[in-house]
């Protein structure tokens, strides 16, 4: 497999996590978001909306999305599963996850950044708010939702922590006070700091160490 990813992606992070708690060797392909490398027509031709993740799984168009990709990842690879047992508590837990993926992280991506400042005029004061605004929604969200222990749901990894642990990740990076959040903060170090997790994290990266 082929993935091809940003060091400092949060999405792309979600399938570094994903393949190391599965197991999965791999060949990372760094494209740089900050140059552009995400709207060559080269890459286009392996994500056509110009993002990463993508997974080249050997035959077909690469994979893209990255909840699609975990759970093509979770159904390919079972072994350790990423979602609990019953329709119930994986509808739980994919809530949670998608909180971080749908109403999280659309909203705070370099291309809405790049859009409220070169479109709207708006100021680096005003793009770090509205920043700071909607992870502070979606982690109040899950302050709520997830256990005192560690992990999103039930005591051991789920899906719901491969996507939440990248997240807090990013908004410490920058600078979003996270005070009001400790059971956020509890699986981030907890689950952070598990190899699998601790691993894919942007500074273990080779590209870190030059940009
Ligand atoms: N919904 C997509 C979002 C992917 C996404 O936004 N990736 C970001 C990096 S975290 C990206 O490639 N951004 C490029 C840009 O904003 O120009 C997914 O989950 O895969």
């Amino acid at each position: 497999m082929r993935l091809y990813h940003f060091f400092r992606s949060s999405a792309a992070y979600r399938i570094r996590i994903a393949l190391n708690l599965k197991g999965v060797e791999r060949e990372q392909v760094p494209v740089d978001l900050l140059a552009g490398e995400q709207s060559l027509p080269g890459y286009r031709e392996a994500n056509p909306q110009g993002m990463v993740p993508a997974l080249d799984i050997g035959h077909g168009a690469p994979l893209t999305q990255s909840l699609a990709i975990l759970e093509y990842l979770e159904e390919r690879f079972p072994e350790p599963p990423m979602l609990p047992r019953s329709a119930e508590e994986r509808a739980r837990v994919r809530a949670m996850a998608q909180i971080v993926v749908s109403d999280i992280h659309p909203l705070v991506t370099l291309r809405v950044m790049r859009q409220l400042s070169e479109q709207f005029q708006a100021s680096q004061a005003a793009v770090d708010a509205w920043l700071r605004h909607w992870m502070h929604e979606g982690f109040t969200a899950l302050e709520q939702m997830i256990g005192d222990d560690g992990h999103c749901f039930g005591g051991r990894t789920t899906l719901a922590d491969v996507c939440l642990v990248p997240q807090v990740v990013s908004a410490r990076h920058f600078g979003v006070p996270l005070d009001p959040f400790p059971r956020v903060c509890k699986v981030a170090d907890l689950c952070g700091s598990l190899p699998a997790f601790a691993m894919a994290h942007p500074s273990r990266q080779p590209e870190a160490g030059h940009q």
